[in-house]
């Protein structure tokens, strides 16, 4: 019987334990179980956010084991290394595939049927990676994706124009990652179409201007990698949002990670296109329009993740 009250979180590093405080924040869950292949890291993470819950709604907050996410609505999957100096994407992904491999059939194993979100990077391969690894339906196995990236276009769009970043609607689709772009043919500020608002607000060179943003949010990670190390706020911020999505059923427009077969002409990879997301996960990825650029560019992006993808096959 799944809980959807009820979640929890493999690797409780930066992004782990950021997210476990997002949630809890959230009041979405009354239980949640943190693991980490450091159990004292964990424990120690659970130890801390309970300490916060005479503060927040009323849950369980525990470091656990396999045996206790069987139950789970959701498991949000964060465990995994950052790209080290010196090493190749090539070879994180390598090192991320086999911790994946690790931690899959442990829940399959388990007789999981909730949903998971893979979060670790290079967040497309991985989702693709699991979902292949647990025979799960495509459906149930979804990437944190481009949720982010469409995030930070949202909020320096807004601060561009001087409009509330929730009243900007514009995604960012394709890899989480180089490959990414902005679907700028569909764009609006509240319905008013993006180069008319521009317009309006006697914005001349919104064409440059929109090239440049858009190059700010493919870049984001690494600027703030540069200056403090390591990204968590904004990706814990968004997977609350999806879990948000999931646990209240609310089939909302997202663009996550998930399985891409026979949409745009690509099959067989996982990337990014908006979905309707509910409690059974994937409803319909939506074949959102597209101008000739924009395909060129998504097939491109589709292009770059199954070169890697070639590249692991074993
Ligand atoms: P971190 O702080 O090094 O934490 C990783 C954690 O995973 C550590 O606590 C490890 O002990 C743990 N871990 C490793 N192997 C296992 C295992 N087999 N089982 C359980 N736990 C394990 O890294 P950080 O938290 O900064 O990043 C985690 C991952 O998230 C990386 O792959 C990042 O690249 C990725 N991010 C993804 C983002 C996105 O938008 N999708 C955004 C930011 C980071």
């Amino acid at each position: 019987m799944i809980d959807f009250q009820k979640c929890a979180i493999i690797g409780c590093g930066f992004v782990g334990s950021a997210t476990a405080f997002s949630l809890v924040e959230s009041g979405l869950f009354s239980e949640m179980v943190l693991l980490d292949a450091n159990p004292d890291k964990a424990e120690g993470e659970a130890m801390d956010l309970s300490h916060g819950l005479p503060f927040a709604q009323p849950m369980r907050i525990y470091a656990g084991t396999y045996d206790d996410i069987a139950d789970c609505g959701l498991v949000v999957i964060t465990a995994g290394a950052n790209q080290k100096p010196g090493e190749t994407r090539l070879q994180l992904v390598k090192k991320n595939v086999s911790i994946l491999k690790s931690i899959i059939p442990q829940i399959k194993q388990r007789g999981y049927e909730g949903i998971l979100l893979v979060v670790s990077n290079p967040v497309d391969i991985l989702t693709y990676a699991a979902w292949k690894l647990s025979g799960f339906p495509a459906k149930r196995v979804i990437g944190s994706g481009t949720v982010l990236d469409t995030a930070r276009l949202k909020y320096l769009l807004g601060e561009h124009l001087g409009v509330d970043s929730r009243s900007v609607h514009a995604f960012i689709i394709g890899e989480h990652g180089d490959s990414e772009l902005a679907v700028w043919s569909s764009a609006n500020i509240s319905g008013v179409d993006l180069a008319d608002f521009c317009e309006l607000k006697g914005e001349s060179s919104y064409r440059e201007d929109l090239h440049s943003l858009y190059e700010n949010v493919r870049d984001s990670a690494y600027q703030i990698i540069e200056k403090k190390g390591a990204t968590y706020y904004g990706i814990a911020m968004a997977v609350r949002r999806i879990a948000e999505c999931i646990v209240r059923d609310e089939h909302g427009v997202l663009p996550i990670s998930s399985f891409i077969n026979g949409h745009y002409g690509l099959n067989d990879i996982c990337m990014s296109i908006p979905a309707i997301l509910d409690r059974d996960g994937v409803e319909q990825v939506l074949d959102i329009p597209l101008n000739a650029e924009e395909l060129k560019n998504l097939t491109a992006s589709a292009a770059a993740l199954q070169k890697v993808l070639d590249d692991i096959a074993p």
